[in-house]
């Protein structure tokens, strides 16, 4: 037996946490927070916590393929290369292109952006950084001459006031929040949320802000005038160390009166917020996709960092603006420069910086100016000007807007090829060639977290045989295409060396990204190496200098935009995206474990109370959502958390888990005019009912092809405990009966309408037949409810169970028929399900798979507080993640407790 603990870090978000991996017989056995990391000092939230959960291989990509035909790996790099080259042979570098990840570790990134822009000679490399950092990347730019992040994590300890902008931090970035939950507690430190919507974030806020969406400039515009206006500006920092004050004040004029028009608040709460900002002067502004993902997101971002350095809270402890990044590496791959519009290592496209690049790599061919940025890279590849890519670690079939497009980008492009570590995703679908990575726990580099931290991610676990690190990939094709001198890297750690180097490159104190005394370090203190911030051992901007020529900040004059998808009266509602607290992105990862189903298993559109009046829609009810892009089918959540007019949906769901695909077909491809980041978080809508004539739930130990739910309108899958799949699936009354066309009658069009959903669902069965041939089948009929089940059992056991109906609450009630099951052939899964009532209640503490009935229950019982709670059930006393769920299940008890008095005493 061999056990081993290892320091690394959590694949996740951008907190960047530190974990304590124990793996027993090359199984990962155990994951913990590491208290000796500066960035999580040694928590760690759900996902970190469940990462036991979702290793495995089961849906791994395990060999390299060709044209769908399994290759070895030497064919497969020469295929990518030769295919490559041939291509920009006859049509030039700009030809092809690489779309990379903030999820790649430091070393990939490098390699891939070295190959690029300095061999094949295009700057046609950019990442899913631009649908998520890069607004805040161009703001920093403008403004400090150079992409910093002026404010670290110790500073939500010391601040007295932490305004959180565009971020629901409770749900993304969980550790960091609980940082400012403790410093709420410790030094009483003021909470102000400014989100369209309520998130679990305004738990601890003492104002929230639910601004219109797409105000935020009007909103820190409106403050930069009040706190000019009203003396409440560091003149001294703003002669010392800025520029264009004035044009700045100028274009920033607006007075309270018409901030409030710009964004729907009262006026009383601006002033509230204005005089709590002005008053506070260890302020940090954290922003995140509720500011990035705008047409106006750059501006955004400069009006917020203006605020900042007219009040001088820049460059001192507790203070400062803070862009806080998504992923796991967003700032890795900022650093390396990874996007289209940067050269590598904070340098730029200038004769200067280009020069110093092509001397230190030694490029026979670097490329001279900025390349395609993500949108209108995958619009080239539409067009035929780009003919073949390189996706490595992400999933645009999903995540980009206007997916409709990316497909259609996809099919016309001649050379496909994906980096991935599943055999399935939606923008596999479309590779010419696969190619197996290596995941988390089974590589070894580097990640920069949020505050600029760099730490190692160290390789646990033995990869799949043919699985190899993304560096080794590029690097082996880079051979293949003839550069062996430039790529002859043997491991991550010689290429970590020559990164390091590259900083210092043509530095000379010019630009703060320098960890250039790291070039030299040994393989051994590269392995050990602890994590470090920089700019080492010191803090950005602490001396009042910036990295722009003059030395000074610069105050970029900023006005209000209009959103491009605009509302009108055929799409009269917004519809707003974001994540769930328990998934991760396009769920490659979460979608394999049923406890991080259970805090929410469906793709919700949220409707708010007064539009589900005005719309006449209930939860649950299936409504079809409409954009000038696209359209989807998925059910309804009514909620309290927004306005009347805004609607919000997850970003999760895809084409592998549900037949709504993604939120993002909904989306145009509007970007910001100066960073190319997509407006992911407006759209214009609308939605209407979808009638049901059949419902059916399918228990089955395999998942089922897609294919097979074709005739469901709308299906929906999720893994369940002890193995296997739920899949929920709704037959949507056919236009034949709605508009008469094949069928004359409306007698007849009942007919032509159950026919076909007899149809569906003997296909169904057809299918879960061939799936697990050999099965005993046997079928119940209740003619009074029209309920019909079907089992398959394989020697004595459950294999599959699908029940159909006309209404989905029978289904709920009678989908498990335990009661039928003979005792020798219960599949854990299944009785879990049926005997527990905790599937049919959403779980709230996923550490302690606490269920929101089991809460209500025990406040019905005299529990009064969180704590009392934590006491009784356990809730919320690990990661803290639901606790703003679980406080605001004590507030609605309260409150429904009280009007029980209130009504009684009436009476
Ligand atoms: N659980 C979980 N955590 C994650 C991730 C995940 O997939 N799952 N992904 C990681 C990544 S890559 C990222 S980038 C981060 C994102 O982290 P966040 O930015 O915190 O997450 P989002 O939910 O995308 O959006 C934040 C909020 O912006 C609000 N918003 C929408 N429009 C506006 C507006 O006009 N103005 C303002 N002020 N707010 C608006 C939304 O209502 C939403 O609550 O999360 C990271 N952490
Ligand atoms: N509507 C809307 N759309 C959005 C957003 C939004 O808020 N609203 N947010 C945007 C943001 S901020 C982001 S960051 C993106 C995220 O969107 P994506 O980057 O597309 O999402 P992921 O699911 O993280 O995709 C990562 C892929 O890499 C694979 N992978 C994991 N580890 C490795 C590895 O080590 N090597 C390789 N080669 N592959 C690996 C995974 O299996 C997965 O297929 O979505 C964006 N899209
Ligand atoms: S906060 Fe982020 S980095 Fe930390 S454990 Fe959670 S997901 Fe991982
Ligand atoms: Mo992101």
């Amino acid at each position: 037996m061999d056990l081993a603990t290892t320091c690394t870090t959590c694949p996740y978000c951008g907190v960047g946490c530190g974990v304590v991996a124990t793996v027993k017989d090359e199984r990962l056995i155990a994951v913990a927070g590491d208290p000796s990391h500066p960035a999580n000092q040694g928590r760690l939230c759900v996902k970190g916590s469940t990462l036991v959960e979702t290793q495995g291989h089961e849906s791994r990509m395990l060999v390299p393929s060709v044209d769908g035909v399994d290759v070895d790996w030497s064919t497969a790099t020469r295929e990518v290369a030769d295919r490559f080259m041939k291509i920009i042979d006859q049509h030039g570098p700009d030809s092809v292109a690489f779309y990379l990840s903030g999820q790649l570790l430091t070393e990939d990134y490098y390699v891939a952006n070295k190959l690029m822009k300095g061999f094949v000679g295009s700057g046609n490399v950019d990442t899913n950084s631009r649908l998520c950092m890069a607004s805040a990347v161009a703001a920093h730019k403008r403004a400090f001459g150079e992409d910093i992040v002026a404010c670290d994590y110790e500073d939500l300890d010391t601040a007295d006031l932490i305004v959180l902008v565009g971020s629901n931090a409770a749900w993304t970035h969980p550790v960091a929040y609980q940082r400012i939950v403790n410093a709420v507690k410790n030094r009483g430190t003021e909470v102000v949320v400014i989100d369209p919507r309520s998130t679990s974030s305004c738990d601890i806020a003492t104002l929230h802000l639910a601004l219109k969406p797409g105000s935020d400039v009007a909103l820190f515009n409106g403050l930069l005038t009040y706190l000019n206006q009203n003396d409440l500006c560091d003149h001294d920092f703003i002669e010392m160390a800025t520029d264009n004050v004035e044009n700045c004040f100028q274009a920033a004029q607006l007075s309270i009166i018409e901030v409030s028009a710009a964004t729907h608040l009262p006026i009383d709460l601006v002033t509230r917020f204005y005089e709590c900002f002005g008053g506070t002067r260890k302020t940090v502004t954290i922003f995140s996709q509720g500011v990035n993902q705008s047409v106006a997101g750059t501006d955004k971002c400069n009006a917020i960092i203006n605020c900042h350095l007219a009040t001088g809270r820049i460059g001192i402890k507790g203070a400062g603006p803070f862009s806080i990044t998504g992923q796991p590496n967003a700032m890795g791959g900022r650093e390396v420069g990874g996007m289209a519009n940067q050269l590598a290592a904070h340098m730029d496209f200038t004769t200067q910086h280009i020069a110093a690049v092509q001397e230190f790599w030694g490029a026979r061919n670097i490329a001279t100016a900025p390349g395609a940025k993500a949108v209108d890279l995958f619009d080239k590849m539409a067009l035929g000007e780009i003919k073949a890519v390189w996706i490595m670690a992400t999933n645009p079939a999903v995540s980009l807007p206007d997916t409709a497009q990316v497909k259609k980008a996809l099919t016309r492009c001649e050379l496909v090829v994906v980096s991935d570590t599943v055999q399935r995703n939606d923008t596999l679908e479309f590779a010419d060639i696969m190619l197996p990575a290596r995941g988390w726990g089974e590589k070894d580099g580097t990640v920069t977290n949020s505050e600029r931290c760099i730490s190692r991610q160290r390789q646990v676990l033995p990869a799949p045989v043919s699985a190899r690190a993304d560096w080794q990939i590029i690097t082996d094709v880079a051979h293949a295409m003839g550069f062996q001198k430039a790529f002859a890297f043997e491991s991550a750690y010689e290429i970590f060396k020559e990164h390091a180097a590259l900083s210092g490159h043509k530095n000379s104190g010019k630009r703060l990204f320098d960890i250039s005394s790291l070039a030299d370090i040994s393989k051994t203190e590269y392995d050990e190496l602890q994590p470090f911030t920089w700019p080492i051992k010191k803090k950005p901007f602490e001396d009042n200098r910036f990295s722009t020529a003059s030395g000074r900040a610069f105050f970029v004059a900023v006005t209000p935009g209009v959103a491009a998808q605009a509302t009108n009266a055929e799409y009269p509602l917004v519809l707003n995206t974001g994540r769930l607290r328990d998934q991760w992105h396009t769920m490659t990862r979460t979608g394999t474990s049923s406890k991080l189903f259970a805090h929410q298993s469906q793709p919700l559109i949220e409707v708010s109370l007064s539009d589900a009046e005005q719309y006449g829609v209930n939860a649950d009810d299936l409504i079809q959502l409409s954009s000038r892009q696209g359209s989807l089918v998925s059910r309804v959540k009514v909620t309290e958390t927004l306005q009347p007019g805004q609607l919000f949906m997850p970003i999760h769901w895809n084409e592998q888990f549900a037949s709504t695909g993604s939120v993002g077909q909904l989306f145009s491809r509007a970007v910001d005019p100066i960073s190319g980041q997509p407006e992911l978080k407006h759209a214009a809508v609308k939605f209407e009912p979808v009638k049901t004539t059949c419902w059916a739930r399918v228990f089955s130990q395999e998942t089922l092809p897609r294919s097979s739910l074709m005739n469901f309108q709308y299906w929906v899958r999720k893994p369940v405990a002890d193995g296997g799949w739920e899949f929920e699936c709704a037959i949507e009354e056919s236009d034949e009966t709605n508009q008469g066309g094949v069928a004359e009658s409306s007698v007849n069009s009942g007919i032509v309408n159950k026919n076909s959903v007899f149809k569906s669902i003997a296909s169904l069965q057809a299918q879960l037949k061939k799936l697990f041939p050999g099965c005993h089948i046997q079928n119940y009929r209740d003619s009074v409810s029209q309920v019909h089940r079907c089992m398959g059992f394989h020697a004595g056991k459950l294999i599959y169970s699908l029940v159909s109906g006309p209404s989905l609450s029978e289904l709920t009630s009678l989908s498990l028929p335990y009661q039928l099951i003979p005792e020798q052939s219960q599949w854990r899964g299944l009785t879990n399900l049926a005997g527990n009532r905790a599937a049919a209640s959403p779980l709230v503490c996923t550490c302690f798979e606490v269920t929101k009935a089991e809460i209500e229950s025990a406040l019905e019982m005299g529990s009064e507080t969180l704590s009392e709670l934590g006491k009784a059930l356990k809730c919320g006393t690990n990661c803290g993640s639901c606790v703003p769920e679980i406080n605001q299940l004590i507030r609605q008890h309260t409150k429904t407790a009280e009007q029980n008095r209130y009504q009684e005493v009436a009476r």
